[in-house]
């Protein structure tokens, strides 16, 4: 019983091998890369690249709520965004502590995107996607 026990979680991660990155020894189906909202007010790692298609999921590991947005509203947000022409803009909304979105971009280029909490504190992040 004790060695069922303890391999377990070794055939979890065979089962799921190839599927996404690996986190804490643990792959996720349907995502590409994973970003951290931190609570430094960062998001890690800052900048990623991926290909057209992938979808990235952002993880609140913080107590802070956080935001993945490229909808600005103040003059600050609008200097922190960057789109891609023809990208549509896109907002999570609020994410709560340990809570998490996901974003799947279609649309080649280079995004910079901002925590609108923390916009002000510098937290602002960039997604290069290859065609
Ligand atoms: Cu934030």
């Amino acid at each position: 019983m004790r060695v069922l026990f303890a391999l377990a979680p070794l055939a979890f991660a065979a089962a799921c091998a190839g599927s996404g990155p690996a986190v804490d020894g643990i792959t996720l189906a349907g995502v590409d890369k994973i970003v951290d909202m931190t609570a430094t007010l960062n998001f890690a790692p800052n900048a990623v690249t991926i290909n057209s298609g992938d979808t990235v999921e952002f993880r609140n590991i913080s107590t802070f709520t956080h935001t993945v947005s490229t909808v600005a509203d103040t003059q600050i947000e609008a200097q922190a965004v960057k789109l891609p022409n023809g990208a549509d803009p896109f907002d999570s909304g609020e994410i709560a502590p340990g809570a998490t979105f996901t974003h799947t971009f279609t649309t080649p280029g280079t995004y910079q995107y901002f925590c609108e909490p923390h916009v002000g504190q510098g937290m602002i992040g960039t997604v290069i996607v290859n065609p």
